[in-house]
């Protein structure tokens, strides 16, 4: 049985979703809901010590990151592959899956900037101080103090875009050699980055213009097409549950 532990509206909850309905594989959801803290609850940090979602638990035993997850997927269930067989291919997906990877904290600031920190600032100080000692990771706690202390200036959301940008502009020129970042075959590199560029398109569509990305554009539109995408991509398609209007952080933790 495949279990997914994921919160609907995060990038690399929509990750491993996609690869498992590219491949058709039924898993029950488990929603974490991360606006409510539920990845710092004592169950969910038993199955992740690093407090992030998603989580897949493959017949009990649990595997973490998204990229690690889709691999092991990609191990476990090789068909349809999402894998090139070709070793040239096959680094320049694991270029893309590391990018995804790496440029994430980046698209993370400038999400939270505009998103969490105005959840974080409801809560009074002493749930907010029980809440970052529960953060395994120092660099997240540190940035969610940072969040609850007043957030980024803009130089350094600034900063944020222009790493997005430049990998864009890596995709731009990798795609060159498409249609997909691997090359000829659709892979784990494009559902990684779709959900960073899709992250992108939200936040600041102007810093994709057609005119100096053609084939960042033209890319999502082809992905923007599978039917795969478009179950996890349309909006309504997140899974996240009804849930009680009252939802206390002592409650959760
Ligand atoms: N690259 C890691 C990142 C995991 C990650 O940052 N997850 C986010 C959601 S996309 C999360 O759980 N954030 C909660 C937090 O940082 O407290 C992965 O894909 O597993």
């Amino acid at each position: 049985m495949l279990e997914l532990y994921h919160s609907g509206l995060s990038t690399c909850s929509k990750q491993v979703r996609l690869a498992l309905v590219e491949k058709g594989l039924p898993y029950v959801s488990r929603y974490i809901e991360l606006q409510h803290h539920e990845h710092l609850g004592d169950a969910y940090l038993e199955l992740n010590p690093w407090g992030v979602v998603p989580t897949l638990v493959h017949d009990g035993r649990p595997i973490v990151n998204s990229a690690a997850i889709a691999e092991y997927l990609e191990d476990r269930f090789p068909d349809p592959p999402l894998r090139p067989s070709d070793p040239g291919a096959r680094s320049r997906m694991r270029l893309w899956t590391w990018a995804a990877d790496t440029v994430h904290p980046a698209l993370q600031n400038a999400t939270y900037d505009g998103v969490l920190k105005r959840k974080m600032t409801d809560l009074r100080p002493d749930e907010i101080e029980r809440l970052l000692l529960r953060m395994p990771a120092p660099e997240r706690r540190e940035r969610m103090r940072r969040i609850v202390e007043g957030g980024f200036d803009r130089n350094e959301i600034e900063h944020a875009f222009e790493r997005l940008g430049f990998v864009a502009g890596r995709a731009e020129e990798d795609l060159a050699d498409g249609p997909w970042l691997a090359g000829e075959s659709y892979s784990l590199a494009d559902i990684a980055m779709l959900a960073i560029v899709h992250r992108m398109f939200e936040l600041r569509p102007a810093m994709l213009d057609r005119g100096r990305f053609p084939r960042v554009n033209g890319w999502y539109d082809r992905l923007m097409d599978r039917p795969a995408v478009r179950r996890v991509y349309a909006a309504g398609t997140d899974e996240t549950p009804p849930r009680p209007a009252q939802h206390t952080i002592s409650g959760m933790v």
